[in-house]
């Protein structure tokens, strides 16, 4: 059985990285889609367009559900492609409500695309979560996109981690959302500029649980019994750049991260 997961870029490959985890006998196809990144500066009509045509894809696949892995697809769009197709779809929304737990100063920040900055979603997860906590939301334009150019680009992400740290230690956060699925990757950046005291919190295995449970629910016990079989599954890298990337996401999947 396939699962399709879905990204701009390489972010995602940090949510695939905890379903092969998690769930090692499924097979996944997972989709760069780096012809149109990034996803922080489109409209949301734009990127509600996107997500049902990239579904369409993952229809033409054959896949049994479809992880959005993605925060900034998730919270403007994943209700239209869930309305395309009737498939389980899973995606990945900012951990705000984890993070307003662990810090124990109660002083959280939230850092995520501009459009996921921005979003009703993000307000709506901060009111629900915060109760007393002080939530600081911030975002960056060209983070996400820099990390897709990584290793080149280490020198920039890490002036533009030091950056967004500055105002984060100004307000005195003790934990920090990780609130787009490719700032996970470059997580020892971010530990080592905001050193020990702060948590840093990222969603990967919430959302590999997650799948489980809607594969658990939603699927026939065939196909269940399939994904329990115990052959290791395939994963197939795909960017809508064409074959020109893949090796690039290939060396990011064989970083372990
Ligand atoms: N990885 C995406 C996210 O989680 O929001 C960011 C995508 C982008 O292109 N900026």
């Amino acid at each position: 059985m396939k699962v399709g997961v879905l990204d701009s870029g390489a972010g995602g490959l940090s949510i695939l990285n905890s379903i092969q985890q998690k769930l090692p006998y499924l097979d996944l196809v997972y989709l760069a889609d780096e012809a149109f990144a990034p996803y922080g500066d489109k409209s949301i009509q734009q990127l509600q367009n996107r997500l049902v045509t990239l579904g369409r894809f993952f229809q033409q696949e054959g896949v049994s559900a479809i992880v959005v892995a993605c925060n900034t697809a998730t919270v403007v769009a994943i209700d239209k492609l869930r309305e395309s197709i009737n498939i389980p779809i899973i995606g990945v929304e900012p951990a705000v409500k984890p993070a307003c737990y662990l810090s124990k100063e109660r002083r959280v920040a939230v850092l995520a695309t501009p459009v996921t900055a921005n979003s009703a979603r993000l307000k709506q997860l901060i009111e629900k979560w915060q109760n007393d906590s002080y939530v600081t939301v911030q975002s960056s334009e060209s983070l996400a996109y820099d990390i897709d150019a990584w290793p080149d680009s280490r020198s920039r992400v890490t002036a533009t981690i030091e950056k967004l740290a500055t105002e984060m230690q100004a307000n005195h956060i003790d934990a920090l959302v990780l609130a787009c699925t490719h700032y996970p990757l470059v997580k020892a950046v971010f530990e080592s500029v905001l050193g020990t005291g702060c948590e840093i919190i990222e969603p990967s295995l919430g959302v590999a649980a997650q799948l489980l449970r809607r594969l658990e629910q939603e699927l026939p016990e065939p196909l269940l019994s399939r994904i329990q079989s115990g052959v290791e599954g395939r994963v197939e890298l795909c960017s809508t750049k064409g074959l020109v990337n893949i090796p690039r996401l290939q060396a990011w999947v064989a970083a372990k991260h």
